[in-house]
């Protein structure tokens, strides 16, 4: 396990675990814990040992938003010329699976955080919402796009203007969270999940999400062509020759970039 004081990283095997680490002040995101969970999001990118992400907090918080008392004093111009979030943007361009396990509270920033990962696993305690009205601002690290393509716009209209929470269950009722989880196995849940996503061709796996992600950036008939050039690209992989002679083997595959 590696301390780096506001986050801790540990591997799993091909897995690499992100956790929060600010219980005093329920995971708020601050400057340098931003900097922080990219680096590390970063660094288990290039490491061809891992071939999936999860990241996580505590069960009582996932992350309670971005640092409110960091922030409170800053002007437009401070924010505006230090490109104030911009880590958070490099987040979303880190190419490995990342799964978000959450538990307790995801608000603000940290609904966003784990709407950058690639997808949620929820505790049964979690609560998701976008608060920031209530302060006098709006979502900023991409809540207001991501949350619309996630549950549609009445329910994340209703939810950026109200400030509203949602729980687990409609959050998965909604399709914000892939699966709600008793909160004592959500990390072992997330881990077993990831743990199948790292065990494909990492490449593939990276093809895969960037496939998927095509979908909220364009068209569909652009989408689809996206789609056909990254599926030739796979016949392009040793990983494709060994999957289907494994398939016809009927034996698992070896993949070799795992
Ligand atoms: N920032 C800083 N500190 C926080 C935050 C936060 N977001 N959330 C909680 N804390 C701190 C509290 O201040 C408290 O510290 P202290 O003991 O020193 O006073 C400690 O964490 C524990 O919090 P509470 O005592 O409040 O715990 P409760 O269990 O009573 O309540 C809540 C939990 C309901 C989660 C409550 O803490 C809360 O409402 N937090 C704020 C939630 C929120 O509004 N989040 C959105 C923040 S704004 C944002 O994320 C995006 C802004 C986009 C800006 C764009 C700029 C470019």
């Amino acid at each position: 396990m590696t301390e780096n004081s506001l986050i801790l990283t540990e591997q799993h095997g091909r897995v690499g675990l992100i956790t929060l680490n600010r219980p005093e002040a329920l995971n708020a995101l601050s400057d340098a814990m931003g900097q922080q969970i990219l680096a590390a999001a970063q660094a288990f990118d290039k490491d061809p040992g891992i071939g999936a992400i999860v990241i996580t907090g505590s069960a009582k918080a996932f992350a309670a938003g971005a640092d409110i008392k960091e922030m409170a004093a800053k002007s437009s111009v401070q924010m505006y010329i230090s490109d104030w979030f911009s880590v958070w943007d490099a987040l979303a361009r880190v190419r490995t699976p990342m799964v978000a396990a959450v538990a307790g509270h995801a608000l603000g920033g940290g609904c966003e955080l784990a709407m950058i990962a690639d997808f949620i696993i929820a505790g049964e305690n979690a609560k998701f919402g976008q608060p920031e009205i209530k302060l006098g601002v709006i979502p900023g690290m991409g809540g207001s796009q991501r949350l619309t393509r996630a549950i549609g716009k009445a329910k994340a209209m209703e939810m950026v203007l109200t400030g509203r929470i949602m729980g687990a269950v409609e959050a998965e009722q909604t399709g914000l969270v892939a699966r709600v989880v008793p909160v004592e196995s959500l990390l072992e849940d997330a881990l077993a999940t990831a743990a199948v996503i790292a065990g494909m061709s990492k490449p593939v796996t990276m093809i895969a999400k960037e496939a998927v992600n095509a979908a909220f950036e364009t068209t569909l008939a652009e989408g689809v062509r996206i789609e056909r050039r990254s599926i030739f690209a796979c016949f392009a992989t040793d990983d494709q020759k060994e999957g289907m002679a494994a398939f016809m083997d009927k034996r698992p595959a070896e993949f070799k970039h795992r």
